[in-house]
C-alpha cells in the first residue's frame, strides 16, 4: 500500500487522469466517490449539486437511465459535465467492458451514450486479453481529452472470481500501458514497482450493513482505506438510499479522510 500522500502522488501518477483525481482529493480532502445507482436522471443531478462538494468522483450506470431519446442523453451529460466543472469531480461511467478490442472500441466511442465524450474515468474486466485496453486505448486518443482506465482486479461480490492469480494476471496486462490504466477496482492495495502507482478505487462500502442479499458484501472505510490500503472508497446504496444523503455523505467522507490520515500517520 501506499505511504505517501495524495498531494505527493498527485504531482507523479503516471497518468493525467490519476494526477487530476490525486489533487481533486488532496485539495478537498475527500476520497469519496459516490456510486449513483438510481433510475432518474433528475434525482442524480440534484443529488450530485448536493454531494459535489463532498465528493472527488461520480460514478454513474448510464444504461440502467430511462432515456427517451438521444437528444435527452446528451442534454443528461451536459449537466453532469457542467456539475463536475462547479464542483470540480470527476465522472466515472462504470461500464465494465468485457469484450475484444474491436468492439470496445465502438462500445466506448459510439453507441447512443458515447461514453468517452464525457467520462473522464471507466473501467474494464481483463478477460479478455490486453486487446481490451488497446482498443479503448484508440477511443481515448481520439477524444484527445484526458481518459483513465481502471481494470477489474477483484469485485466485492460473494463468490466473485477475481483477487489471486487472477488479480496478478490483471496486474501484468495493466503494465503493458500504464498511461492510460490508472489503476484498478479492488479490495486491497496493489503493490508498486519501479515507480508504478496504481490507485485502487473500492466498492462494497457500507458503514452500516453487511450485504444486499444478493451477493454484495461491505466493508467500512476504515478497512478498506487503513487496514487495505485503498485509495478511493466507492458508496452506492450507503448514501442514496439515506434519509438525509449529504449528512450521510459527510459521515463516509470523514471516516474514508480519517482512514487515510491514520494509514499515512502509521
Ligand atoms: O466489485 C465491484 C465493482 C463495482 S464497480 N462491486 C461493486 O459493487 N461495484 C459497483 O459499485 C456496483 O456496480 C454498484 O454500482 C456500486 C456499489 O453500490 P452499493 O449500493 O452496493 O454501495
Amino acid at each position: 500500500m501506499s505511504a505517501l500522500t495524495y498531494s505527493s502522488r498527485a504531482t507523479t501518477h503516471p497518468t493525467e487522469v490519476g494526477r487530476n483525481l490525486l489533487s481533486i482529493i488532496a485539495e478537498k480532502q475527500t476520497n469519496l466517490c459516490v456510486s449513483l445507482d438510481l433510475a432518474d436522471t433528475e434525482k442524480i443531478l440534484s443529488l450530485l449539486d448536493t454531494l459535489g462538494p463532498l465528493i472527488c468522483c461520480a460514478k454513474t450506470h448510464v444504461d440502467i437511465l430511462p432515456f427517451s431519446g438521444p437528444d435527452a442523453i446528451s442534454a443528461f451529460t451536459d449537466r453532469l459535465a457542467a456539475l463536475a466543472k462547479q464542483h470540480n469531480f470527476l465522472i466515472f461511467e462504470d461500464r465494465k467492458f468485457a469484450d475484444i478490442g474491436s468492439t470496445v472500441k465502438a462500445q466506448y466511442g459510439g453507441g447512443v451514450y458515447k461514453i468517452a465524450q464525457w467520462s473522464h474515468i471507466t473501467n474494464a474486466h481483463s478477460v479478455p486479453g490486453p486487446g481490451i485496453i488497446a482498443g479503448l486505448k484508440e477511443v481515448a486518443q481520439e477524444v484527445g481529452q484526458p481518459r483513465g482506465l481502471l481494470m477489474l482486479g477483484e469485485m466485492s461480490s460473494k463468490g466473485n472470481l477475481g483477487g489471486g492469480e487472477y488479480l496478478q494476471k490483471t496486474l501484468e496486462m495493466a503494465r503493458g500501458d500504464k498511461e492510460f490504466v490508472m489503476g484498478f477496482i479492488a479490495q486491497c492495495a496493489i503493490p508498486p514497482q519501479d515507480g508504478e502507482d496504481w490507485i485502487v478505487m473500492t466498492p462494497g462500502v457500507n458503514l452500516g450493513s453487511k450485504g444486499d442479499g444478493l451477493g454484495q458484501q461491505y466493508n467500512t472505510p476504515d478497512l478498506v482505506v487503513r487496514e487495505k490500503g485503498c485509495d478511493v472508497i466507492i458508496v452506492g446504496r450507503g448514501i442514496i438510499g439515506a434519509a438525509d444523503p449529504k449528512a450521510t455523505a459527510e459521515e463516509y467522507r470523514k471516516a474514508g479522510w480519517e482512514a487515510y490520515e491514520k494509514r499515512i500517520a502509521a
